[in-house]
């Protein structure tokens, strides 16, 4: 349904997301309804002669289409009800691929996701290819679609939620980093959430590029009429990136020492190939790769350097919302760890963090909805009860000692303290500083 005009269409989520839709709608000369489960303030929408309505079904009698915000499950009661009326039902992914122009990397994973798209689009940049960055990384899609043109490359970070409520989006270059449980409170089963992840390769074509872990046995498995490059850190493969002697080799041809990542942990040197072999597919040489991952300051909140204080090392990792990306953090550390874990629960199994923290851990400092589960499947571990962010970064600072360090890796969402994830590990930053920390 790619002629709106006329058409009446009902955007559900008024965030972001849902705003820059009923923006792109309004342009190609839609009607629109906007739904949200609260109040909405955004004066935009009254400019733009927009009605709104709470999420009720009766709203939504006689649409001809609806959009989902990536935050509204599928299957929510308003979709349910749109689609038993006949009403295509789409997220707004597919939307703005209907009028994204230029070309699309689509990067998915569980994590190191965000990473890999920033450096994918910072490589091609640095390399004179143009290219605009965003989706789950912060702009949405339907903003990107007014900026895109024809000969530009669209670097997409895609989440579960964004592909699963798509229906012929299609990317040039799909990448898969790694799939392990996530979202489970919103997809149920591990199974629903890698075959929504999956839904970024199936409308490629035999002209397009497939780029999988193929230390992954669930990415390595995702089918597809795409070319497939694969990057391993384990073994090598034919075509795309591996490590061979502490150097990352890519399509047969030396690139750089896994060393000179200037990002910590082993799987930024995952996401480094990953960044790399996409890269090579859009147009940009070794030499123009390697300098621009040297080149690549990193990406906020993703294990990031906030400073230091009595010989005492702080990071904010308060991107690592599941536990994968928490035991990722954890092994990009030695020892002498102070870790923040805690937030809200997604029905995660918080057990794998006990066997990666022994030994390297001095204290977990635990914060909070989660905290009591997460006491219980870590019990033997230096536990401390510390309720907020503020308790625990106090707590911290008294207790850590030379040589330490401090990890906010909590492994949990935040919406039960904070707005999202950058606004805990802002918080965390802010609350270090004035303890004295500093760059
Ligand atoms: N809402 C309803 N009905 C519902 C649920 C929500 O009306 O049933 C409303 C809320 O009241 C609110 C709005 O929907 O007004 C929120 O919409 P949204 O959650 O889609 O928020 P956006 O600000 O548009 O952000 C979304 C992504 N959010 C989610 O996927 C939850 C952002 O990813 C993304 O950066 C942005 O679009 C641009 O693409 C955030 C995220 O947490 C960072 N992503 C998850 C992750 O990374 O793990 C997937």
């Amino acid at each position: 349904m790619r002629e709106l005009r006329g058409k009446l269409v009902a955007v559900v989520g008024m965030a972001k997301s849902g705003i820059a839709a009923v923006e792109l709608l309004i342009g190609q000369g839609a009607r629109v309804i906007a739904l949200d489960q609260k109040p909405v303030t955004d004066a935009r929408l009254a400019a733009w002669g927009v009605a709104v309505s709470p999420q009720d079904p009766v709203a939504v009698s006689g649409i001809d289409l609806m959009v989902l915000s990536p935050g509204v499950p599928a299957d929510a009661d308003v979709a349910q009800a749109a689609r038993r009326a006949g009403v295509p039902v789409i997220g707004d992914l597919e939307l703005a691929s209907w009028f994204l122009q230029g070309s699309t990397i689509g990067i998915t994973g569980a994590n190191g996701k965000t990473t890999t798209t920033a450096m994918t689009g910072h490589i091609l940049q640095s390399a004179g290819i143009p290219a605009q960055v965003g989706g789950n990384i912060g702009t949405p899609p339907c903003q990107m679609a007014a900026t895109s043109r024809p000969g530009q490359w669209n670097v997409l970070e895609l989440s579960s939620f964004q592909l699963e409520t798509t229906e012929t989006f299609r990317a040039h270059i799909g990448a898969a980093l790694n799939v392990t449980p996530d979202h489970l409170d919103r997809h149920y089963t591990f199974e629903n959430y890698a075959a929504a992840k999956g839904k970024l390769f199936t409308n490629q074509t035999a002209e397009d590029f497939a780029v999988l872990n193929a230390d992954d046995a669930l990415t390595r498995s995702y089918s597809t009429a795409a070319q497939v490059h694969f990057f391993s850190a384990l073994a090598p493969v034919q075509r795309g990136a591996f490590v061979r002697d502490g150097q990352i080799i890519l399509d047969g041809e030396p690139l750089m020492q896994t060393a000179e990542v200037p990002l910590r942990g082993a799987h930024n040197v995952e996401n480094t190939m990953a960044a790399a072999v996409m890269a090579k597919l859009a147009g940009a040489g070794n030499a123009q790769i390697r300098a621009a991952v040297m080149s690549f300051p990193g990406v906020e909140h993703r294990i990031e350097f906030a400073g230091t204080l009595n010989g005492v090392a702080w990071y904010n990792d308060s991107k690592a919302t599941n536990v994968d990306a928490a035991l990722k953090a954890i092994a990009a550390f030695e020892g002498g760890l102070w870790i923040i874990l805690g937030g809200k629960d997604k029905d995660s199994d918080y057990a794998p963090l006990a066997d990666a923290l022994r030994g390297k851990v001095r204290g977990v400092l635990l914060i909070g909805a989660a905290a009591q589960k997460i006491a219980r499947q870590l019990a033997g571990l230096p536990l401390h009860q510390c309720g907020t962010l503020d308790a625990a970064v106090r707590e911290a600072g008294a207790r850590a000692h030379t040589g330490d360090t401090v990890l906010l890796a909590p492994a949990c969402a935040s919406f039960d303290q904070f707005d999202g994830y950058e606004h805990r590990g802002r918080e965390f930053k802010r609350l270090a500083a004035a303890l004295g920390v500093r760059v």
